[in-house]
């Protein structure tokens, strides 16, 4: 990529987002990623966390089997908070949270590369921005059971209000959304959805990501 990724760009990215982790499937990571591309996922974060998560060569190696599939498939691939890794594979970005490696070292440290914030505060939002955020993960929007330490629900109410507060970087809500859910998240404001059991367990996962990206398309009318 030359250059920052555009705005228009970011949005249309973040439009049906697969965030997964071996610990988070039932069937292989590989196979579920493939799956989930050849449904039309537009983004892929890699995020291994949570119980029995690879390390080290392990880690590094499943890594680069799902950039793979991600480049045959011309979809950006998200390291979750790990910039070493993500430099190391020369990944096409990088997640991080507001307890992880601040967003305004990495931005120095990650180039032009994809730099997406998790925030929970419209404080928190500005700040990301400020510090070089090209996107915002919002959320828990509805209950999830796939991160442990996830905060209290903010609902899509909260997508609304840093709308109304003037923020207008691409945002993805993240956090129990299902095709259920999907369209309310976008009315709300939001550029994309955020997944991780929504696809990961489903029993058809490129159909589930297809019914994501019907519902989401249905919200933004
Ligand atoms: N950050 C906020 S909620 C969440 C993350 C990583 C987990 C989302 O998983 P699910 O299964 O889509 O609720
Ligand atoms: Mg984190």
């Amino acid at each position: 990529m030359n250059g920052r990724i555009s705005a228009a760009a970011m949005r249309k990215s973040l439009g049906v987002y697969l965030v997964i982790g071996s610990a988070n499937c039932r069937q292989d990571p590989l196979q579920v990623t493939e799956q989930a591309l050849a449904g039309g996922a537009t983004m892929i974060q890699f995020r291994e966390k949570g119980p029995g998560a690879l390390t080290g060569g392990p880690k590094l190696r499943l890594a680069e089997q799902l950039q793979a599939a991600c480049r045959r498939a011309g979809v950006p691939f998200i390291v979750n908070d790990d910039v070493d890794l993500a430099l190391a594979i020369d990944a096409d970005g990088i997640h991080v949270g507001q307890d992880d490696e601040a967003a305004g070292r990495v931005r120095a440290r990650i180039g032009e590369r994809i730099l997406g914030v998790s925030a929970h505060t419209v404080e928190e939002a500005r700040l990301a921005i400020h510090s070089g955020a090209d996107y915002l993960g919002i959320g828990p929007i509805y209950p999830t059971a796939s991160k442990a330490d996830a905060r209290e629900p903010q609902g899509p109410g909260f997508i609304r209000r840093l709308r109304e507060c003037g923020i207008e970087a691409p945002l993805v809500a993240i956090g129990g959304i299902t095709a259920a859910s999907a369209g309310e998240a976008i009315r709300a404001g939001a550029d994309g959805i955020a997944v991780i059991s929504a696809v990961t367990q489903a029993a058809d996962v490129r159909k589930a990501v297809e019914e994501l990206h019907a519902a989401a398309a249905l919200g933004r009318g």
